[in-house]
C-alpha cells in the first residue's frame, strides 16, 4: 500500500497572475529578478539557481528539434518559440519538464514564465512539484504527488506564475502537465540561496 505522507500545498494558493503588461515588462528587463504584480519582499539576494542546473523533458518536439529542455534555463526570457530560447515536448501522456539544481538548496520562490506567441493555454492545469530526491516521470501528477516528500503546487493560471514564500529544501523542481498534451516553457527560474 502506498504511503500517503505527502506534503501537499494544495491548491492555487498563493499564485500570481500578472497582466499581459506585466509579462511585457518582464521580457524587457532581462538579467535581473523578474519584477512581478507583487515583488517578494527580499529579491535583492535571491538567484537564479535553475541557471546552473541540468534540465530535461518527456520529449522534444519532433519538427523542433532544437526546442530542447534547457532553453527554459538559459537565462533568456524571450516567450517566441521562433526565437529559439523556448521549449516545446511532443505530444504524450502527462508531459512533463524539470531540472536538477544540482544540490539541495533553500527554495524561496519560482517563476514560470509561459510562450508568449500562442497556446498558452497548454500549462493549464499543470503541477508544480518540488522534492529533494529525484522524481519517477513514469508516474501520473496524481501519483507524483503522493510520494513522500515531494511538495506540489497546482498552477491555477498560465500567464506567469510566481510561487512565492516556498522555503523549502529541494534539488529537484518538475511541471507536469496531466493529460495527453504538449506543452512550452520560456524560462523557469528558481530562486534561493
Ligand atoms: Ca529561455
Amino acid at each position: 500500500m502506498r504511503r500517503r505522507k505527502t506534503m501537499r500545498r494544495s491548491g492555487r494558493v498563493g499564485w500570481k497572475v500578472a497582466a499581459s503588461a506585466v509579462v511585457a515588462a518582464l521580457l524587457m528587463g532581462a538579467g535581473g529578478v523578474a519584477a512581478s504584480a507583487e515583488p517578494a519582499s527580499d529579491t535583492s539576494v535571491e538567484k537564479n539557481l535553475a541557471l546552473g542546473g541540468t534540465a530535461t523533458q518527456s520529449s522534444t518536439w519532433q519538427w523542433l528539434p532544437s526546442a530542447t529542455a534547457d532553453k527554459a534555463i538559459d537565462g533568456n526570457p524571450d516567450g517566441t518559440l521562433s526565437n529559439g530560447s523556448v521549449t516545446h515536448t511532443d505530444a504524450g501522456q502527462d508531459s512533463w519538464w524539470q531540472v536538477d539544481l544540482g544540490r539541495t538548496a533553500t527554495i524561496s520562490a519560482i517563476e514560470i514564465l509561459n510562450r508568449t506567441d500562442c497556446c498558452q493555454e497548454r500549462l493549464e492545469g499543470a503541477r508544480l512539484f518540488l522534492s529533494a530526491k529525484p522524481f519517477d516521470t513514469t508516474l501520473t501528477p496524481e501519483q507524483q504527488e503522493r510520494r513522500a516528500g515531494v511538495t506540489t503546487y497546482t498552477l491555477g493560471s498560465y500567464a506567469f506564475l510566481r510561487q512565492q514564500q516556498i522555503n523549502l529544501p529541494a534539488r529537484y523542481v518538475m511541471v507536469q502537465v496531466p493529460g495527453w498534451k504538449l506543452f512550452s516553457l520560456a524560462e523557469v527560474r528558481v530562486l534561493g540561496s
